[in-house]
């Protein structure tokens, strides 16, 4: 059989499942916000067209709105200053074969439990490599943290001094990018960044390198906790927005049944 009819007997089947690491579109999911000298990000929004009524009478649809950045979304090159010239850096314009990869976990969640600041550094990449073998080139690597878990005020964790969530080092993505060839990263948090990630140097560490070189990220993943370490294909393609610095979209794994 060829590769693709053996997938899609695998799928018909059930020995290929299909996780959806997407949060609901909803107003009430949380947004980054930034110090208020800052432009904000929008909310999801939504109103009714019509509801098979006089505004349509066998019809229901809705407007909706919201920022590039709002829930679960894919951050483009060209939404970083240092990934402001890379080529085919709009999500318009990145070659569709980048919206598939291979998927490597680093299951962070305990240590994420212990420190809401927890940085991801080299030592914890090659701890999780020597178990579970070196990470392959063009890989989408997920920082799982369980914050998905997290509702309302803990989500974004605002204290006096602005958000506290756990994010990846500055050498972390250095390594990742320069070392392992990695397609993206991708986070549970609101920003593939730490909470404090503006303290950091450069500031906002994975946004500045990864863009940089023309690698991607996803936030606000969910169901982490459903993917082995190695061995899921990631599925994360994002809106044909014209110069679109991201999307949201529906992220899905596929994971083979062991
Ligand atoms: C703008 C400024 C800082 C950050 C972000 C956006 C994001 O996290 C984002 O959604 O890309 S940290
Ligand atoms: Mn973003």
């Amino acid at each position: 059989m060829s590769v693709l009819a053996t997938l899609a007997a695998a799928l018909a089947g059930g020995q290929v499942r299909v996780i959806d690491l997407t949060h609901t579109l909803d107003p009430d999911f949380p947004v980054i916000i930034l110090p208020p000298e800052f432009g904000q990000c929008a909310r999801f929004r939504m109103e009714e067209v019509s509801h098979y009524d006089h505004r349509g009478p066998a019809w229901k649809w809705h407007n909706i709105s919201m920022s590039e950045h709002t829930g679960t979304h894919f951050d483009a090159p060209v939404h970083w200053i240092s990934g402001r010239d890379v080529p085919q850096g709009a999500v318009d314009e990145i070659p569709p074969d980048r919206f598939i990869g291979p998927v490597c976990v680093i299951d962070c969640s305990d240590e994420a439990a212990r420190d809401d600041d927890f940085l991801l550094t080299p030592a914890h990449v090659e701890a999780w490599e020597a178990r579970h073998g070196r990470i392959p080139p063009r890989a989408w690597v997920l920082m799982r943290t369980d914050w998905s878990k997290r509702r309302g005020a803990a989500y974004l964790n605002m204290g006096k001094d602005g958000p506290h969530s756990p994010g990846p080092s500055a050498e972390a993505i250095r390594l990742l990018v320069d070392d392992r060839d990695i397609l993206g990263f991708g986070t549970e948090t609101v920003g593939t960044d730490a909470g404090q990630g503006a303290h950091l140097s450069p500031p906002y560490p994975a946004h500045y390198i990864l863009h940089g070189a023309g690698r991607y990220g996803l936030q606000c993943l969910a169901n982490l906790d459903r993917l082995p370490p190695t061995g899921a294909v990631l599925v994360a393609a994002p809106l044909k927005i014209k110069g679109g610095t991201g999307s949201p979209l529906r992220v899905l794994a596929l994971v083979e049944d062991a």
